[in-house]
């Protein structure tokens, strides 16, 4: 590395180490620039697949006020995918090819929506343990070291908040009414905690990309920490609602104050960020047929820009 370059790196990690946030015209290392491309982008494909579990249920939700509160909640995760995708813009690369790595699969997205939503009651329960993870995952990046990234999740948590309340209120009513609702509810949260675990990552002893993230503040926590602090949180709102998490080794350390849980099946996650999980072909059609869809609307935008621009030249 030339000396020039030693000494500009040196003034980075000091001005993360006093807690500085980076901003975009900022020097930074060429790693730093791609490790934030890499995550911020995943992030913002993460929230446009992650409309479709839901949109499916949007026209089967069964009253106007469900109806209303999952449109606002689809709606906001566009919303979060918009920001998201401007905060990554600011690091030197365009929509257009972030869509490209995602359509062609080059770009991962979220391992958890590849499942899919059976009945009402997983749109309850990916507000409270989706919605509940990514909480607990955001928190921490909303005081990371790249101010765009930070300033998008701080905005994202709020609403995310109010996604996670709505999500554990459909639980927690069902989980108070008849054999039948609560049987679903049970269902749903048998067939979505462990994934919802899944969210947070491999395991630190697997995950390459951790040290060097944490190194530079954007990653605060690791995987582990904060899958540790998901459960801690999730367990008692569980016995609130009368829920069995389906985890029979789950018991509480009272030295450690944790709540200790069984073994995840990490074959399941590798396969579905490979590309094998039950909706990955689906969920990437989806986005596809989209992307075809919009073409049109796209084309008008542009003409529409370059004609308003011409005239403001002329
Ligand atoms: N799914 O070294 P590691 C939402 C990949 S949206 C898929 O630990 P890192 C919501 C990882 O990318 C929630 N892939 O990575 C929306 C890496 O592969 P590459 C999305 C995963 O980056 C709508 C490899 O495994 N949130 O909340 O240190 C409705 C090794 O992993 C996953 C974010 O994206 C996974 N679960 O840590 C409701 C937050 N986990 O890229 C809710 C931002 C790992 O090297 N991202 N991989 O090919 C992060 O916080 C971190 O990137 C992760 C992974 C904790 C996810």
């Amino acid at each position: 590395m030339a000396v020039d370059e030693k000494a500009k790196l040196a003034a980075f990690e000091e001005r993360i180490a006093n807690g500085e946030k980076i901003e975009p015209k900022d020097w930074m290392p060429e790693r730093y620039r791609k490790q934030l491309i890499r995550m911020i982008s995943q992030h913002a494909h993460s929230e446009l697949v992650g409309m479709l579990p839901e949109g499916n249920w949007i026209t089967r939700a069964p009253s106007l006020r469900r109806k209303l509160t999952l449109l606002a909640k689809v709606q906001d995760e566009a919303g979060h995918g918009l920001y998201l995708y401007c905060a990554a813009e600011t690091l030197g690369i365009d929509r257009d090819e972030m869509t490209e790595q995602l359509l062609s699969g080059k770009a991962k997205y979220s391992s958890i929506f590849n499942y899919p939503t059976l009945t009402w009651a997983d749109i309850g329960t990916i507000g409270w343990l989706v919605d509940g993870a990514a909480i607990v995952n955001q928190t921490m990046l909303a005081k990371c070291s790249y101010g765009p990234y930070a300033r998008a999740n701080l905005r994202i948590c709020k609403e995310e908040n109010f996604h996670k309340r709505q999500g554990y209120e459909i639980i927690s009513i069902m989980a108070n009414g008849t054999d039948a609702q609560r049987r679903m509810v049970q269902d749903a949260v048998d067939r979505w905690w462990w994934p919802s675990l899944m969210m947070f990552g491999p395991p630190d002893t697997n995950s390459p990309n951790t040290e060097e993230l944490m190194r530079w503040k954007v990653k605060l926590k690791s995987n582990d920490d904060l899958r540790q602090r998901f459960v801690n949180l999730t367990v008692p709102q569980a016995r609130a609602v009368n829920v069995t998490l389906p985890d029979p080794d789950l018991k509480y350390n009272e030295e450690t104050r944790n709540w200790e849980f069984g073994e995840i099946d990490w074959d399941e996650f590798y396969a579905v960020i490979k590309g094998h999980g039950p909706m990955n072909r689906e969920r990437l059609e989806a986005r596809r047929s989209a992307e075809e869809r919009g073409q049109w609307v796209r084309e008008a935008a542009r003409a529409y820009a370059a004609k308003k621009q011409a005239k403001e030249v002329a």
